[in-house]
């Protein structure tokens, strides 16, 4: 019955709207409007030659036949020799040459790349989609259908486009038992207890929509490598998975443990120059190699967070990669040596310790003694995925040495899918950064670490994407646009964020002008928003450094070997990192960027305190202090997203509910969350200045009544660490079955709405209900899923009941009742006019 009632609700839905689970994310190709469909199957032959039988350019027919099948409802007939009617014909250059010499033009592509033309031959016109490689086929033929699926004309083709460097992978931080390292998007597409899925469609669908962004490696198991994967017992589960992708032209890699010679080796050493480790790395890259021919190469995290490395034998960075890469070499595989080497127990009373030198300083010496297919994969910032942060160094400092940049498309600091952040903002200002490293050039990293600027063989970008079993791939329909993005720009870095915002939102989401206004407008600005409200001036993330990464916790950085500090105190804030005064990291800038971060006059506001330690006082360049400016974009950042709700909000009926329904959820809570953030750390910083807000809003929160003090039957009153995650530090908590809050209404009468903001861990699920004066308005049970066991800002979760009649002296009765070890937490209620 129900699956009927279904049937007919998806047949009533008008086109484009069906209920959509975000799985195809932007290759979606929803059915285009009548009059410009026709205008594409006026436009379009009726046959698609394929030449070759290369998978990928099988894919590239397949791809074409399903997009049009779904865009204009139309079958193409597909065909392996030219006919002599109209045709889109797919192949290499080479062999389009072979076959029809009259549709190949003069002139050559390169690297991937693809060319795009309408031939007209005897009174025959075609569409060629030629590629420089069967990979550049399949890219040439995501090409044109997203040309059709934005609207763009198809009728007099001449397009060439070759990616921007070779390199464009990603990377997965992905266990061998399923779970993921920072990811958000459910568990892993991979792997399952320990082997490979049994059903591996969804490592084929990724591989789709990789492909369609021009991406064409990924590693597929975690940095923190498990020594396992380099067993011979393992190598089966590896060659199902890199099946799984060849189809879509993306090559397999393995994250390796360094220790391996002796932990899967039965070595007695991992020593890199031991005659006995450079054979079994040269032994174990011939068995894979084996198996996988096409194996794109090894990933290795080295000397870092507790991963064995060189260092524990003596040896350098250079020995290390160089032996791995030398077992890899005759394969043509390459050797990806994380630049994400420091030491994670520095001690804080040093001020000369500093995390954010550790990657310069280890490989500076070395630059020359790497060999050529060795990368120095390093992050776009000296720390690690802040919502802010200078470029690395690095980048400028290597000349002889290939290397990669490291983004991240999972968001860990970035609010983990519960968040809406758009990153191409961010990586822009970073690869566009111009790092002064050749006189008379301009060298932006996306220069640099293309090759470009010292002529390296090779270079490109990698991004961590953990996507997860989730149909929406990352647990938020809106966090697809950052691998979407990620691609585009490795492609090429040159489009602008708002040309990849817009792609991806009308690819995504459809055409309508009031839903790619909000969608583009909302994503563009997102990621300043959350640094508002998160961590601005180059504060870096005020999260929980050493726990989850996502609650609010200003301290958790300071006082431990982390090295991600602050320094806030009664008198300033910010990290001294000039030659002059402090840790010298701004010296290992080339000497032009050097002299802008290490003044305070010169410094960008956004990095102020990244590089400075000043006092609370002072003033930024538009006059404000620094302490109001931390109070003002707090304030501001919970505005916005309280506007991104809204504004969503009004997208309804023109976005499949499905859609509409979870990212208008996500949103919400974004606001709620957001508000947390605010009142935490404005709260924080009140106290540790001791400056008053120039606005006054700081403990001034109209309409709220504090949990603790209201009546309380059975709840306790408790304190919350740290103190900022709860409104007024504290919070009541229900140590019996069942316990209830009273608060008494003391405003005028009117229409109220009510939040009640209460705390929602993962270890229960309590339930909730609200009377008035007796009568139930609202009953619920708390079961979201966030990364916390605690009663803290994480945890931080509101319901908000809109239109409730209050009159003075009414009761507002709060009943809390704990399950599992939930124990029905409360922070506050806030009572304000319904709008
Ligand atoms: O950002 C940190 C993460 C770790 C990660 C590490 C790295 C895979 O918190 O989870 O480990 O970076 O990049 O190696």
């Amino acid at each position: 019955m129900l699956r009927r009632l279904v049937l007919v609700l998806v047949l009533m839905a008008p086109i484009g709207l069906r209920a959509e689970s975000g799985l195809d994310a932007w290759l979606r190709y929803a059915p285009l409007e009548e009059p410009v469909a026709r205008r594409y199957r006026d436009a379009l032959p009726a046959v698609v030659v394929t030449l070759g039988t290369e998978a990928p350019v099988q894919s590239a027919k397949s791809e074409l036949l399903r997009g049009i099948r779904g865009m204009l409802n139309r079958n193409l007939r597909a065909a392996a020799r030219i006919p002599s009617e109209p045709a889109i014909v797919i192949g290499t250059l080479a062999q389009i040459r072979q076959a029809a010499p009259q549709l190949a033009a003069a002139g050559n592509i390169e690297g991937d790349g693809f060319w795009l033309r309408t031939v007209r031959s005897n009174g025959v016109r075609s569409i060629v989609i030629a590629g420089d490689t069967d990979r550049g086929v399949l890219y040439g033929t995501f090409a044109l259908l997203r040309k059709i699926a934005l609207g763009e004309s198809i009728n007099d083709l001449e397009q060439k486009e070759m990616p921007y460097s070779p390199i464009r992978w990603v990377n997965h931080w992905e266990n061998l038992d399923g779970s993921i390292e920072r990811g958000y998007g459910g568990r892993s597409i991979f792997w399952e207890n320990g082997k490979a899925r049994e059903d591996l469609s969804r490592v084929s669908d990724y591989g789709r929509l990789l492909a369609s962004l021009g991406i064409n490696g990924t590693s597929i198991n975690n940095v923190n490598a498990d020594a396992r994967v380099l067993s011979s017992e393992f190598l089966p589960q590896i060659v199902r998975v890199a099946d799984a992708l060849r189809p879509w032209g993306v090559k397999v890699a393995l994250s390796v443990d360094f220790g391996s010679p002796r932990t899967v080796g039965g070595l007695t050493t991992f020593d890199p120059l031991d005659p006995g480790v450079i054979a079994y790395w040269k032994n174990k890259a011939d068995e894979i190699y084996r198996a996988v021919p096409d194996l794109g190469g090894f990933v290795l995290k080295a000397d870092s967070e507790g991963r064995v490395g060189p260092s524990a034998v003596g040896r350098t960075h250079a020995d290390a990669a160089n032996v791995v890469a030398r077992a890899l070499k005759p394969h043509g595989g390459v050797f990806f040596y994380r630049g994400f080497v420091y030491d994670n127990r520095m001690d804080w009373r040093n001020p000369k310790n500093d995390r954010a030198r550790a990657a310069d300083d280890n490989f500076r010496n070395l630059d020359g003694k790497f060999d050529d297919n060795v990368f120095i994969q390093i992050k776009n910032g000296p720390i690690d995925y802040q919502v802010r942060e200078p470029a690395s160094p690095l980048f400028g400092t290597l000349e002889k040495t290939n290397q990669v940049i490291e983004l991240q498309i999972t968001q860990e600091y970035m609010g983990q899918g519960r968040h809406t952040v758009f990153l191409v903002p961010m990586w822009k200002e970073v690869l566009d950064f111009d790092m002064r490293a050749r006189p008379g050039m301009t060298t932006p990293v996306k220069a640099l670490v293309a090759g470009k600027v010292f002529g390296r063989p090779s270079g490109g970008m990698i991004g961590v994407s953990n996507v997860g079993l989730d149909e929406s791939w990352f647990g938020n329909h809106m966090s697809q646009a950052n691998l979407y993005g990620f691609g585009r720009l490795a492609w090429n870095p040159d489009l602008s964020s708002k040309q990849i915002i817009d792609e991806w939102t009308r690819l995504t989401f459809g055409d309508d002008p009031k839903v790619v206004e909000t969608v583009t407008s909302m994503q563009l600005s997102s990621w300043r928003t959350y640094e508002n409200y998160t961590g601005p001036l180059g504060l870096q993330t005020l999260t929980d450094i050493t726990g989850n990464h996502y609650g609010l916790a200003v301290e958790a950085s300071e006082r431990n070997g982390w090295g991600q500090w602050h320094f806030a105190d009664e008198k300033g804030v910010g990290m001294e990192r000039s030659v002059a005064r402090g840790t010298g990291f701004a010296g290992q800038y080339r000497p032009d960027v050097a002299k802008v971060y290490e003044s305070v006059e010169t410094t960008p506001d956004d990095l102020l305190l990244f590089f400075h330690h000043v006092p609370y006082t002072q003033k930024l360049r538009s006059g404000k202090t620094v302490i109001q400016y931390i109070y003002d974009s707090h304030y501001e950042g919970a505005e916005t997203v309280a506007k991104y709700a809204n504004d969503w909000r009004a997208l309804k009926g023109r976005i499949d509910d499905r859609r509409f329904a979870e990212v208008l959820a996500q949103l919400q809570y974004q606001a709620g969350q957001a508000i947390v953030w605010r009142d935490g750390v404005a709260t924080y910083f009140f106290k540790m200045s001791g400056i008053a807000d120039a606005k006054n809003r700081i403990g001034n929160y109209p309409g709220r009544l504090e949990a603790e003090s209201a009546a309380l039957k059975d709840y306790a009153v408790r304190a919350v660490t740290p103190p900022e995650g709860a409104s007024g530090e504290k919070a009541i908590d229900c140590p019996v079955a069942r316990c209830e809050a009273t608060f008494k209404y003391s405003g005028e009468s009117g229409w109220r709405d009510v939040t009640v903001r209460y705390f929602d861990v993962n270890s229960g699920a309590a339930k909730y209900r609200v009377s008035v004066n007796g009568q139930l308005v609202a009953e619920w049970t708390a079961t979201d899923r966030v990364p916390t066991r605690r009663i803290d800002s994480a945890s931080s979760a509101r319901h908000i009941i809109e239109g409730i009649q209050l009159r003075a002296g009414d009761e507002i009765l709060i009943e809390g009742i704990p399950e599992g070890s939930e124990t029905a937490g409360l922070d506050y209620i806030e009572i304000v006019p319904t709008p």
